[in-house]
């Protein structure tokens, strides 16, 4: 058993997906072990995103980021669930996700993804971190 962390984006909560994309992770047996929606401000945005800091779409990620609720996900899975849930979610540009995965589904263009997927175990842990507020 291993754990992973998801988050639903602003425009998929505010289109009221976040119902489907939870069935959809239970349907693939993920399980939910903590949820919480929540709005970020800017300093816990930027701590979230750190690693992207500098790049040309950081700011732009960031104001949309606190723009609306989010819906944050630790998730639990047999196996390897950082790979899995990424597997799940597809292409971070939707219009290179396969059918079937979650960006396909309900993603609009690559900065409305519709979800994050934690891309590594360690990055998976400090994303809970920051979300849930332990380790
Ligand atoms: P992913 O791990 O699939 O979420 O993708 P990245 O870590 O590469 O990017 C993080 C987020 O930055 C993406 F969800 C969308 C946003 N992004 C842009 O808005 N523009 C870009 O050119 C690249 C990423």
């Amino acid at each position: 058993m291993s754990r992973t962390y998801l988050m639903i984006k602003p425009e998929a909560v505010e289109s009221g997906k976040q119902g489907e994309i939870i069935d959809l992770l239970l349907k693939n047996r993920f399980r939910v072990v903590r949820m919480k929606q929540f709005r970020f401000d800017g300093p816990r945005a930027r701590a979230f995103y750190a690693v992207h800091e500098g790049k040309p779409f950081f700011e732009g990620l960031i104001s949309y980021i606190t723009s609306g609720d989010v819906v944050g996900l630790e998730l639990e899975k047999e196996g390897a669930a950082v790979e899995l849930l990424r597997e799940l979610v597809g292409a971070t540009d939707p219009a290179n996700a396969r059918p079937g995965t979650i960006r396909y589904a309900y993603g609009t263009d690559l900065q409305h993804n519709a979800v994050h997927a934690s891309d590594s175990q360690p990055n998976a842990e400090k994303e809970l971190a920051i979300v849930f507020g332990e380790p």
